[in-house]
């Protein structure tokens, strides 16, 4: 193979899908190089449509080939290199391994939104929805029978490690994150999954990212900062009332801490300031020069982004109003 394997992931602890390919390669010792864009980062909002065809991450680059999607992915890999045996080598294994595969692609919604993966956090026992427990049962059924029909073969769902297991990592990270009970005949698995030594880098790297980001933003904290009263009369005012969900409060935290980043970038913005208190319900003012300035702001693609994310999974609700600021004043003045 002349070209480098080039893969494209978002950070490390949220990117459930980025594991997946990535953990293949690794685990296989094949040679590729990583490329990790953040999710909310000026480098995403720059990059990725250029990237990445879905705008989503993974994405795999090789030679003048751009392959998105994780499955997609890992067949192209079993493709490059067959005599790794990505998938069983026994027809019925293969077949079994290609539906537990797909099922996992293609469902478990209510177990994805509910639990997302945050590898470095800890949220025992989050009460759980019937759908998400039905989702979290069925994940280890197919883990139980996957095991017992591998018997002595080896520790993977398949005997040796194939893409079923590839597909499946990000289970294991929501599993220990929200202290899911696992059942005795998928026990075995999750624990040989946990002490896998890629999934142990791909750990050390998720711990390592969030320690870097939290230290950049205490080295760099920018306060966020309302324009001063009387400086900024005349301007306009967006009110943004809410009620915060508990989930996902370190991905809440540095989407949060990027989109005053990002705010801070667009023309006409003058300021911003916030509060929230334990209840979850916070207020934060944003101020601009024009209303034009406040609708371009709600369009920019990582902000619309975010408005989505913060439908599904940051918001119980919120409230939005456009004022205008006809005079203002402080004290002491
Ligand atoms: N089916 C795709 C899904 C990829 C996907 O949704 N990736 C997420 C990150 S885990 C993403 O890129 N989200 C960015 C966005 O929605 O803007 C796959 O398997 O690769």
């Amino acid at each position: 193979m002349t070209e480098d394997l080039v893969l494209v992931l978002g950070n490390k602890n949220l990117s459930s899908w980025s594991l997946r390919p990535w953990l293949l390669l690794r685990h296989a010792g094949i040679s590729f190089r990583e490329r990790v864009v953040p999710f909310e980062s000026q480098g995403w909002h720059d990059d990725i449509a250029a990237l990445s065809p879905s705008r989503r991450v993974p994405v795999l680059h090789h030679g003048q080939l751009v392959v998105w999607d994780s499955l997609a992915i890992c067949e192209y890999v079993a493709d490059l290199f067959p005599d790794a045996q990505h998938w069983p080598a026994e027809r019925t294994a293969r077949a079994v391994a290609r539906a537990v595969s797909a099922e996992m692609h293609s469902g478990f919604a209510s177990m994805r939104r509910d639990l997302p993966m945050d590898v470095v956090a800890r949220h025992p026992r989050r009460t759980m929805s019937r759908e998400t427990e039905d989702d979290v049962v069925r994940v280890q059924q197919i883990w139980t029978e996957c095991r017992g029909r591998a018997g002595d073969a080896g520790p993977f769902l398949f005997g040796r490690f194939s893409i079923a297991d590839a597909m499946f990592a990000p289970v294991i990270w929501r599993f220990r994150t929200y202290d899911v009970p696992i059942a005795d005949g998928a026990r075995g698995y999750y624990e040989t999954m946990l002490a896998l030594p890629a999934m142990q880098e791909w750990e050390r790297d998720a711990v390592a990212e969030v320690a870097a980001s939290k230290a950049q933003a205490a080295a760099d904290p920018r306060p966020a900062q309302p324009p001063d009263p009387q400086s900024a009369q005349h301007c306009y005012a967006v009110i943004f009332t809410s009620k915060r969900t508990s989930s996902t409060p370190e991905e809440y935290d540095a989407t949060a801490r990027a989109m005053v980043e990002l705010a801070a970038k667009q023309p006409g913005f003058l300021g911003i300031e916030s509060a929230r208190g334990p209840d979850g319900v916070g207020i934060t003012v944003s101020y601009w020069d024009s209303l034009e300035a406040i609708r371009s702001w709600k369009d920019v693609p990582a902000h619309a982004a975010v408005q989505a994310r913060g439908k599904k999974t940051f918001y119980e609700r919120y409230e939005v109003r456009v004022c205008t600021v006809d005079r203002g004043y402080k004290f002491p003045s």
